[in-house]
């Protein structure tokens, strides 16, 4: 069998009104919001590939100590001819820990809201992984998406949602996307999925405020996307970054600070702020495992095994779809 990338040219990423709805409803309501998957667009993808490389930011590099640890344990779980379908794929570096564990795979789906970083992304994988059928697509995965089946025929399906990106999801959001994926697999299939752990606030704080100013720049990242893909005339310079560990709520939040009193133009909507007020772009909520077998066994996920690093920064675990 020789490289094959298949085509799905008509999957694609959320087009610009979208966005440009989103963003008016989140700024016109009393505390002011911007969702935080409009972070990743080709820019702001490739700020966050720089995050994850930073000293304070652990939860790549602890993520991938653990595929690396675990990761024959791992793919015996997923067992053979596996069709994984990857969320939130990125550059896909933890999932090819996983592949080169995997015994013969039948089809790799890795979904990305960034039509750019996802198509080099599915070109480098299809050089590199031969014998693998790499079929990307373009998605906003909180919304109806559909999967090609591939080829061959897949002994189960598992999705593999690494990376913590379901933190960044309110909890009821999170248990809705966790239901949509189990709409979406049989009884038996798999879903693979990395979660940040709660644990000292001052690691955490470090990590979403890190001293190169990487994670200020992706925060920022956003205006400047609204500038040049709304038309909208943010100064800037006149925003700053705050992130914050709230307690109560158990998550970072992360927020971009009006640092004068302006106004801002967005499509011919006026939007007046404050000195000082904020437009919230993150949360990136902090579990325990407890909490996240609860949250998962709701929505028909039975949790088989859980892994994690040796000071208990991150978990990965492993659920099967069971019968309600
Ligand atoms: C993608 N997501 C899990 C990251 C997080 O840690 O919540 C996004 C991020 N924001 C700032 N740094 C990293």
């Amino acid at each position: 069998m020789s490289a094959s990338l298949i085509e799905n040219p008509l999957l694609r990423a959320s087009p610009a009104a979208e966005f440009l709805d989103d963003v008016l409803r989140g700024l016109s309501s009393v505390s002011r919001s911007v969702p935080s998957k409009y972070f990743y667009d080709d820019i702001g993808s490739t700020i966050f590939d720089e995050i994850c490389k930073l000293d304070e930011y652990y939860p790549t590099r602890v993520e991938s100590e653990i595929m690396h640890r675990y990761g024959n344990e791992i793919a015996c779980r997923l067992g053979a001819n596996v069709r994984l379908i990857e969320y939130g794929s990125g550059s896909s570096l933890k999932t090819r820990i996983l592949l080169d564990r995997l015994v013969d795979p039948c089809l790799y789906v890795p979904v990305d809201i960034s039509n750019e970083h996802l198509s080099r992304m599915a070109d480098t994988l299809a050089t590199d992984y031969p014998l693998l059928s790499v079929a990307p697509v373009a998605a906003d995965f909180t919304r109806p998406f559909e999967v090609p089946k591939g080829r061959f025929e897949a002994r189960r399906t598992c999705v593999y949602f690494p990376g913590s990106t379901i933190g960044n999801f309110l909890q009821e959001e999170a248990i809705q996307l966790l239901a949509d994926i189990a709409d979406r697999c049989e009884r038996g299939d798999g879903l693979l999925i990395g979660f940040d752990l709660r644990k000292d606030k001052d690691v955490l704080e470090k990590a979403y405020n890190d001293r190169a100013g990487v994670t200020a720049a992706f925060n920022k990242n956003l205006l400047h996307r609204m500038n040049s893909d709304l038309g909208a005339n943010f100064d800037t310079r006149q925003f700053g970054h705050h992130a914050f560990f709230n307690d109560a709520a158990g998550r970072i939040e992360m927020h971009l600070v009006s640092l004068r009193e302006q106004s801002v133009d967005i499509a011919d909507h006026l939007f007046r702020f404050d000195r000082n007020e904020t437009i919230l772009t993150e949360y990136s909520q902090k579990y325990s495992i407890s909490d996240f077998e609860q949250m998962t066994a709701q929505v028909g996920w039975q949790c088989k095994e859980t892994w994690s690093d040796k000071r208990d920064y991150f978990a990965v675990m492993y659920l099967e779809r069971s019968s309600f």
